[in-house]
């Protein structure tokens, strides 16, 4: 899936991301920051993005400004490793009648921030997993599944000098049966190989599309993921 930071991109640019990610392959556009970013920006960047594609539109909010109206769905997430019960469920309280208000299909998911944690660590109040305890990931990725969570997220940090490591990856997904997503410093095809063989089911990339040639990066790191396929 391809990641669109609202808060680095304008509504054309986005367009021309998403119509780019969708010919190389991607599933889903996702949309979504650590940051602020104004309701109205958010909706002119789903809305071009809808207009530009017809994959699904997925918002993967910080907060409750993160919900628009016009995507299709909506990680409906609670970042598990949070200390602020705001993150845990106070900002899902007030969102959850918007969502279905807005008739945006909640897809539950636990989110969990590892490694150094990033912008979404500090936004977050979390306290990050570090890569070397795989088993303490698998622990909080567990408790969500048993929560009732359909997916789980382990995220590495956005533009994370190393995404999460394959060992990790691996003990997570032997301790869950629900699909697992990675995210978090993405950047070639042999890291997305890696991710994907050790287990992934979703792989994220965000900065990286932003930073090069679009369509030639996403390409490549889909031709990672299906490197694991028979
Ligand atoms: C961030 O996991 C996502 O929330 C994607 O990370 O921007 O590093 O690809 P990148």
């Amino acid at each position: 899936m391809t990641l669109v930071d609202p808060e680095k991109i304008t509504p054309p640019l986005a367009a021309r991301v998403a119509k780019n990610s969708k010919v190389s392959g991607t599933s889903a556009i996702m949309i979504g920051g650590s940051t602020f970013v104004s309701q109205a920006h958010l909706d002119g960047v789903v809305k071009a993005i809808k207009r530009a594609v017809k994959i699904p539109i997925i918002l993967f909010p910080n907060n409750i400004t993160g919900i628009s109206r016009y995507a299709d769905a909506i990680w409906f997430m609670s970042l598990l490793n949070s200390v602020d019960p705001y993150f845990l469920i106070g900002a899902q309280i007030l969102g959850a009648p918007l969502v279905k208000k807005y008739g945006l299909e909640p897809i539950s998911m636990g989110y969990i921030i590892l490694g150094e944690g990033g912008t979404a660590g500090i936004i977050g109040k979390a306290i990050p997993v570090p890569y070397k305890k795989p088993e303490l990931a698998a622990a909080h990725a567990l408790a969500g599944q048993y929560l009732g969570m359909h997916f789980i997220y382990l995220e590495g940090g956005s533009g994370a000098k190393k995404p999460v490591p394959p060992e990790m990856i691996r003990t997570v997904k032997n301790f869950i049966e629900i699909p697992l997503i990675i995210g978090g410093g993405v950047k070639t095809k042999a890291q997305a190989l890696a991710a994907a063989s050790a287990g992934a089911d979703i792989i994220v990339t965000g900065n990286v599309i932003e930073s090069t040639s679009s369509k030639q990066k996403v390409s490549e790191i889909i031709n990672g993921v299906k490197g694991t396929e028979p």
